[in-house]
C-alpha cells in the first residue's frame, strides 16, 4: 500500500466496471430463478440454460467485479469493498479476545461470483469418506462413488503432482500450480517429509500428506464461478443475469405451499417475478437460511416471536458447521527465503505480474498445505482431522495493513507480536481444525429483510474439548517439523512474543496455547450446514437428498448450506460439485 501502483489499484477499485450486467426488459415469469450468483448458483445458471426451450433468471445482489479481484495476493483486500456483505459475529465468552471488539469478522461475497471473488483460492475436494458418510445417513446419490464424476466434469486440472485417474480434464473450472514458490515454502514441504509425512497431490489418490498448493487459478490468476461458468454462458438469450438485485422474500402459495416466484429489490424499487418450474435458493450458507425464515420457513418459534408467518417448521440455521483456524504461530528463519515486504512493493513484482509470475501471484500468501490426521482423532478410517496450511510471509508482510485488519487483530496484540518481526525473515502457519466437534447457529435479527442476521460461531464449546485438544496437538505437530535438520540449517526458532492477556502460563505450556487460541483464532471461512440435507427422519433435516425443502413445492436450496457434515475439505470445491450435481437432479426431474 505504499508504492505508487498499489494507491492506484484503490482507484482502480472504485472505477464502475464496463459490464453492466444484463439490463435487460424484466419478463414477468422464467422457469427457473436462480438466487445468487457465487459457486453453486453460478454453475446452475450455466447448466439450466444449456436446455434450449428453459428460461433462466439469475439474480445477484452485488455487482461484476473489477479485473484486479484477478490478481491472487490481493485476495483478502477485498473485504474492505461492498464486494463483502461484512458480517461481524456475536460477541461470544472467552473468545476473539484479541480481536476489536471481541468479534469475529466473517465475509461472505456479495458480488457476481459470490464468494469466490474474494476466497483464498486453494483447491481441497474432500475425501471418500468425507462423502461416503453422507450417503451413509440416508442421502442416496451423495457417496462417493456417487458425486466423484461431478468432481471429474467440473475441473480442468493442470498440476504437475497429478494422480490422473483421479483428476478432471477439460472441465470449466481451472485448477493449477501456483506459478510462483518462495523459497521458504520448499523448506515446508521438505520439513514435513522429514518429519514423516508423505508428498502427495491431495486432491488424488493418497489421503493425507504434505503438498503445494493446487489453486482455482487460470494462467497465474483467480479463476471464480463469474469467470469459469457465467462467462461462458452470459450470451445465451434464455440466460438473464439482474445485478444488484437483491431478493427479500419467496413468494409461496400459503395454501397449496408451491413456492411460485420471489420479490427482490432492484435501484431502490421492488419487483416481483414468477417463476413456473422452480425457485432455486443459492445465497450462500448465511444468506440462504436467512431467506428462507424471512420466506416463513424456519423453526416455529424464532418466527412466530418476530411475528413472521410460519408457513413451514423447519431448524432452519440451527446448524452451523465451521473450520476454525489459530493465527497466533509464527516462526523466524536467519536466512532471506520467505516472500518480504520489499518485494511485494517493487515495480518488478509488478512486471512479474504481467507475465503472470511472481509473488502476486500467490493467493493471500498461502503455499502449501500438510493433511493429516492427529493423535486426538478416534476416527476410524485413514482419513485427516487437521489441516496445516503454509503462508510464505506473515502478517507483518503488509506492515499491518490488510491482513491484520482482515482478522481485526488489536493494536496491542499486533505491535506485541509482529510490529517488531518487520525487519525479519517471518513466516507462519495456519492450523486448521477441519473435523470440529463443537457447532454454531445463526438467527434472524428481525424481519427486515434488510438487517444482518445474528451469527454465533460458538467453536471450542464441545464437552469433551476435543476441539481445543486437537487444535494444541496440531501446533505441537508444526513444532515437531520445524526441528527436522532442514529446519535447523535455517536457524528456525519460533516466535517467543506472549499475545497480550497470555503473559502468566509459561510460554509453550499447553495452558499458553489455549489462552492464545482462545485470543487469536479465527474462521477459516467455511461456514456450512444452515440447511442441512437429510432423510425424512433426520430432525436436523431442512432439504432432502434432492435438494428440496421440506413441506414446499418447487423449491431448492443448493449451496454449501445443504452440507451435512463438516467436511476435511475447502468448501468452494464441493460447493460446485453440488451445483453440477443438482444441476443433473434438476433436469432429471423436469425433462420427462
Ligand atoms: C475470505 C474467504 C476465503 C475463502 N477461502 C477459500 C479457499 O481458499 N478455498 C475454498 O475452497 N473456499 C474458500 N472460501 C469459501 C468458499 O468461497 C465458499 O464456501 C463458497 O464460495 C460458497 O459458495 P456458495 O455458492 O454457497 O455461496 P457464495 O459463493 O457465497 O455465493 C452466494 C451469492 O449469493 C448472493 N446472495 C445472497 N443473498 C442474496 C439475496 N437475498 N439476493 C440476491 N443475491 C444474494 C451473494 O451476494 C453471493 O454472490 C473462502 C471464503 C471467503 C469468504
Ligand atoms: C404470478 O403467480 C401468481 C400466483 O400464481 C399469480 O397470482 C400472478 O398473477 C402471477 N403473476 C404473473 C405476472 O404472471
Ligand atoms: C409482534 O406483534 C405484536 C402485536 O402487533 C407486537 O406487540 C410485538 O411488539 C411484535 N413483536 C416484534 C418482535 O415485532
Ligand atoms: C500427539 O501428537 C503431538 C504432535 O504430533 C505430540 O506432541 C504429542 O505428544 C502427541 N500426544 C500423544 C498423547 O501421543
Ligand atoms: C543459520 O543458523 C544455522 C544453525 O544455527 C547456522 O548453521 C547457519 O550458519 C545460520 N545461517 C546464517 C546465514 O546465519
Ligand atoms: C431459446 C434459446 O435461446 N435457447 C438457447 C439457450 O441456450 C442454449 C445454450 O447456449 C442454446 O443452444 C439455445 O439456443
Amino acid at each position: 500500500m505504499h508504492t505508487m501502483w498499489m494507491r492506484a489499484l484503490f482507484i482502480v477499485i472504485c472505477v464502475p466496471s464496463f459490464n453492466s450486467g444484463g439490463e435487460r426488459r424484466i419478463k414477468s415469469t422464467y422457469d427457473f430463478i436462480i438466487v445468487g450468483a457465487g459457486a453453486s448458483g453460478s454453475v446452475l445458471a450455466n447448466r439450466l440454460s444449456e436446455i434450449n426451450h428453459w428460461n433462466v433468471l439469475l439474480l445477484e445482489a452485488g455487482q461484476y467485479p473489477t479485473a484486479l479481484t484477478m490478481v491472487p495476493l490481493l485476495g483478502s483486500f477485498f473485504q474492505f469493498t461492498d464486494y463483502n456483505w461484512g458480517y461481524l459475529m456475536e460477541k461470544q465468552t472467552n473468545f476473539c479476545l484479541g480481536m476489536v471488539d471481541e468479534r469475529m469478522h466473517w465475509p461472505r461475497g456479495k458480488v457476481v461470483g459470490g464468494s469466490t471473488i474474494l476466497n483464498y483460492m486453494m483447491y481441497v475436494r474432500g475425501y471418500k469418506d468425507d462423502y461416503d458418510r453422507w450417503g451413509a445417513m440416508g442421502n442416496p446419490g451423495w457417496s462417493y462413488k456417487d458425486i466423484f464424476p461431478y468432481f471429474l466434469k467440473l475441473e480442468d486440472t493442470n498440476v504437475k503432482i497429478r494422480d490422473r485417474e483421479y483428476r478432471g480434464k477439460g472441465g470449466h473450472l481451472s485448477v493449477q500450480d501456483v506459478p510462483y514458490r518462495s523459497k521458504s515454502v520448499d523448506v515446508f514441504v521438505e520439513g514435513a517429509q522429514q518429519a514423516g509425512h508423505k508428498y502427495v497431490d491431495y486432491n488424488g489418490k493418497e489421503s493425507m500428506g504434505v503438498s503445494y498448493l493446487q489453486a482455482t487459478m487460470k494462467d497465474g490468476l483467480r479463476h471464480s464461478a463469474e469467470q469459469a461458468f457465467l462467462a461462458p454462458a452470459q450470451t445465451r438469450p434464455n440466460l438473464t443475469i439482474l445485478t444488484k438485485s437483491r431478493v427479500v422474500q419467496i413468494l409461496i402459495h400459503p395454501k397449496t405451499k408451491k413456492a411460485y416466484g420471489v420479490r427482490f429489490v432492484k435501484n431502490k424499487r421492488y419487483h416481483v417475478v414468477n417463476a413456473s418450474k422452480e425457485v432455486i435458493v443459492s445465497g450462500g450458507a448465511i444468506n440462504s437460511p436467512q431467506l428462507l425464515m424471512l420466506s416463513g420457513i424456519g423453526p416455529k418459534k424464532h418466527l412466530e416471536d418476530l411475528n413472521i408467518t410460519v408457513l413451514e417448521n423447519l431448524p432452519v440455521g440451527e446448524k452451523l458447521y465451521d473450520h476454525l483456524t489459530f493465527t497466533g504461530l509464527v516462526f523466524t528463519l536467519n536466512t532471506s527465503l520467505t516472500i518480504r515486504p520489499t518485494q511485494i512493493e517493487s515495480i518488478e513484482t509488478f512486471l512479474q505480474l504481467l507475465a503472470r509470475n511472481g509473488p502476486l501471484t500467490v493467493p493471500s500468501g498461502i503455499e502449501a498445505v500438510l493433511l493429516y490426521k492427529t493423535n486426538i482423532s478416534t476416527y476410524k478410517g485413514n482419513y485427516p482431522d487437521a489441516e496445516i496450511v503454509y503462508l510464505g510471509s506473515s502478517f507483518n508482510l503488509d506492515q499491518g495493513v490488510r491482513f491484520r485488519k482482515t482478522l481485526r487483530i488489536t493494536d496491542e496484540v499486533y505491535n506485541r507480536v509482529w510490529k517488531n518481526l518487520e525487519d525479519k525473515h517471518a513466516w507462519a502457519v495456519m492450523p486448521a481444525l477441519l473435523q470440529p466437534n463443537s457447532y454454531g447457529h445463526l438467527e434472524l435479527k428481525s424481519k427486515n429483510p434488510f438487517h444482518w442476521p445474528k451469527l454465533y460461531g460458538n467453536y471450542l464449546t464441545d464437552p469433551e474439548n476435543k476441539d481445543l485438544k486437537t487444535l494444541i496437538s496440531v501446533i505441537r505437530e508444526m513444532e515437531r517439523i520445524v526441528k527436522t535438520p532442514i529446519y535447523q540449517k535455517y536457524g528456525c526458532e519460533i516466535v517467543r512474543s506472549p499475545i497480550p492477556g497470555c503473559e502468566k502460563p509459561p510460554f509453550d505450556s499447553d495452558a499458553y496455547w489455549e489462552c492464545a487460541i482462545r485470543h487469536l483464532s479465527t474462521t477459516m471461512y467455511h461456514p456450512t450446514s444452515t440447511c442441512k440435507m437429510g432423510p425424512p427422519n433426520d430432525r436436523e433435516a431442512v432439504v432432502d437428498s434432492k435438494l428440496r425443502v421440506y413441506g414446499v413445492k418447487n423449491l431448492r436450496v443448493v449451496d454449501a448450506s445443504v452440507i451435512p457434515l463438516p467436511l476435511s475439505a475447502h468448501i468452494s470445491g464441493p460447493t460446485y460439485m453440488i451445483g453440477e450435481k443438482a444441476s443433473d437432479l434438476i433436469k432429471e426431474d423436469w425433462i420427462k
